[in-house]
């Protein structure tokens, strides 16, 4: 999974430091709702993806992990950082924990609250992900020859239900394919 975390500019002089914001500049979506939670304990939280909703994570107090799993590969990420943010897409499921006592996790979110975007169920997650990557490709003669081996596999003939058959009789079939 590639990097999600953005650094910015952290504009400092003696009185301390400024960072800021800005819808489509440093932030890349419209910022339609500002939210932040706070007073966490050992309980984690998340959980779910999002169908369409991108949101930006920055931790402006204290410290916490956030784990982002877009049903290939997974990654933890540490926010300790002021300057420092995280960008959870859509269909990405994101969990969070160890938080600090003081930790205070900021999120920008590119649009209102709507429980009908959430996706709380991981396998509901796990098949709308593969349903994604599914790609359709011409049942072609190379197709034909690979699944002679593929379909002959016992678990995969199993799992599939497919009968005994001979390459004679797959041959037959192909070319009444063309018929259709
Ligand atoms: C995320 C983390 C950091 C609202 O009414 N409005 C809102 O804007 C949000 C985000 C939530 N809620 C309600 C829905 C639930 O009844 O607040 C309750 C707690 O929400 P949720 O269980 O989604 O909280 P977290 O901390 O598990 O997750 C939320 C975001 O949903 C999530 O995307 O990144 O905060």
């Amino acid at each position: 999974m590639k990097n999600d975390l953005i650094d910015f500019q952290a504009i400092g002089d003696e009185r301390g430091y400024l960072v800021s914001f800005e819808a489509k500049r440093n932030i890349p979506f419209d910022i339609k709702r500002v939210y932040y939670i706070y007073g966490m304990n050992d309980k984690p939280r998340g959980f779910h993806a999002h169908k369409k909703l991108q949101q930006f994570l920055v931790c402006v107090s204290g410290s916490c992990k956030v784990l982002l799993d877009n049903g290939q590969d997974k990654k933890e990420y540490v926010l300790n950082q002021r300057n420092q943010g995280l960008i959870v897409k859509e269909m990405i499921w994101h969990e969070m924990y160890e938080f600090s006592e003081d930790c205070v996790l900021m999120v920008l979110a590119s649009d209102f609250y709507d429980e009908s975007d959430y996706i709380r169920q991981y396998e509901v997650f796990k098949s709308l992900i593969e349903r994604e990557t599914l790609e359709f490709r011409e049942y072609d003669r190379a197709t034909l020859e690979c699944s002679y081996s593929w379909l002959n596999d016992p678990e995969i003939k199993f799992l599939t239900m497919t009968p005994d058959f001979t390459k004679e009789s797959q041959e037959n079939w192909f070319v009444s394919l063309k018929k259709i």
